[in-house]
């Protein structure tokens, strides 16, 4: 057995006691109220989750396994002559919420070249499909058409199901997919945008580098991948791709099929398709303005009033449950700095920064004006090259598959049931709020 595997089992074996205690001796405790405000507004703020993977303060912004951003990078093993861990580092810690050993990464670096081979009828799918389809659609296609693949699915239906081992199969899918995204993914890439010429894997690099490397991105897009995929992997679990993982997985779907429903959330432009909407946005911006007229606060003041009054939203900015700058914009933004801060992109997002929260203020609407992770992400995918920007939400998703998979495989762990919240009619909703 694997150290992290024997990590988890150990894990797993000490916090079984403690959700099985709460739901015996303190099932009755109350801890939040539903309004009919929070019942028609989407169970904003409703506290009815359970995840110990991240936690997201409002204020403070995400934690993951209790760490901020900045202790999560400090903690974790660097990548060899990287200034960011690897994303097989950050795994073991996610799934188990210690730090490994330089070790125990190198065994999660070997596992992950087992695992990683993709099936060639998975790429057929996606070349099946039109090659002007979003490449999130053939991230979808592609994880679904995989589900013939899984471990979890052929031991439901092996007759020998038992709820205290499910847990085992899930986690095999669940290393399975976070080893093949990233191939999926770099296939997509230079599928519809580099004519289709393919680069192999590198055998002695980690994941992140590997992806650069499929990609055919110099360094130190190495760098700038591991800090990409960990900074989206997780948000707690009311996000639109978690919280749809979850449910979906809730249902005993494997996890194959729960990734696929939280990839077409995440697809949707209030929630991972943002980070292209910002490239766009900030496109449009400089076209309307035309050759050789320098963006300034005030036409930047002006494009976003525009955007505003026409009624639609500003990408990049606000937040279902943050109320002040998200750390991973921030993160980003400290990456920018050190790395390219001349870039005249970069600088366009830095006023859009220093003036777009004033504006959304006087706007009066968002109850958080202030950046989130994709104002800042586009940017620097597109500093090194990555210009094609309808495919940055594919690399939200090869990020994010680290927190699903995460929380689904603890999810079969401590046997959390099916998701079934109960609905009520509009007319059930105007007794009460006659009553009173
Ligand atoms: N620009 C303009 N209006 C905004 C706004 C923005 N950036 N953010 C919120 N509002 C509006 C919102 O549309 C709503 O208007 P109506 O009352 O007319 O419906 C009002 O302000 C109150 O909304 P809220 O309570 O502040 O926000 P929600 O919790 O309903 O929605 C977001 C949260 C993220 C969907 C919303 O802020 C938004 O649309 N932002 C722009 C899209 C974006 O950047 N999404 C990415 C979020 C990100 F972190 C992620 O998931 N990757």
């Amino acid at each position: 057995m694997s150290q992290l595997k024997a990590t988890l089992v150990r894990k797993i074996e000490e916090h079984r006691p403690r959700t099985q205690r709460l739901l015996k001796e303190f099932g009755h405790v109350v801890i939040d109220e539903v309004t009919i405000e929070k019942a028609i507004g989407g169970a904003r703020d409703v506290r009815c989750l359970v995840t110990d993977i991240s936690y997201l303060d409002p204020m403070e912004g995400i934690r993951f396994r209790g760490k901020t951003i900045e202790e999560t990078f400090a903690a974790l093993p660097k990548a060899p002559g990287g200034e960011y861990p690897t994303v097989e580092a950050f795994w073991f810690f996610l799934l188990t919420g210690e730090v490994p050993t330089q070790e125990q990464v190198d065994e999660v670096i070997a596992e992950w070249k087992e695992r990683r081979n993709v099936p060639q009828y998975v790429y057929d799918v996606i070349r099946a499909l039109p090659k002007d389809s979003h490449p999130m659609t053939m991230l979808s296609a592609g994880i679904l058409a995989m589900q013939r693949e899984s471990k979890f699915a052929r031991y439901y239906h092996s007759g020998e199901y038992n709820k205290q081992r499910a847990w085992e199969y899930m986690y095999e899918d669940a290393s399975d997919l976070v080893a093949r995204i990233p191939m999926i993914a770099a296939y997509i890439y230079r599928y519809k945008y580099k004519d289709d010429v393919h680069i192999p894997p590198d055998p002695n690099l980690d994941m992140g580098a590997n992806f650069a490397h499929m990609m055919g991105v110099p360094k130190p897009y190495d760098d700038v991948s591991r800090m990409y995929f960990i900074l989206h992997s997780d948000h707690e679990s009311g996000n639109v791709s978690a919280h749809t993982g979850h449910l979906v997985a809730s249902a005993l779907s494997d996890a194959y099929l729960a990734y696929s429903a939280a990839l077409n959330g995440l697809a949707g432009p209030l929630h991972g398709l943002a980070n292209q909407e910002v490239l766009r946005w900030i496109m449009d911006f400089q076209a309307k303005l035309g050759e050789g007229v320098e963006p300034t606060r005030e036409n930047v003041t002006q494009a976003l009033w525009d955007t505003l009054n026409a009624g639609q939203v500003i990408p990049g900015y606000g937040h279902a449950v943050l109320r002040k700058t998200d750390p991973r914009y921030t993160a980003q933004r400290e990456f920018c700095l050190k790395h390219m801060p001349d870039d005249p992109l970069f600088k366009l997002v830095s006023m859009i920064y220093e003036v777009a929260p004033g504006v959304l203020m006087q706007h009066g609407k968002a109850k958080n004006p202030w950046p989130n992770v994709d104002a800042q992400s586009g940017v620097i995918q597109w500093h090194y090259g990555v210009r094609e920007w309808d495919f940055y939400t594919v690399l939200f998703g090869v990020g994010r598959a680290l927190g699903v998979m995460a929380n689904i495989v603890w999810d079969r762990a401590l046997g959390y049931p099916i998701e079934r919240p109960k609905s009520v009619t509009t007319e059930m909703l105007e007794q009460w709020a006659a009553a009173g």
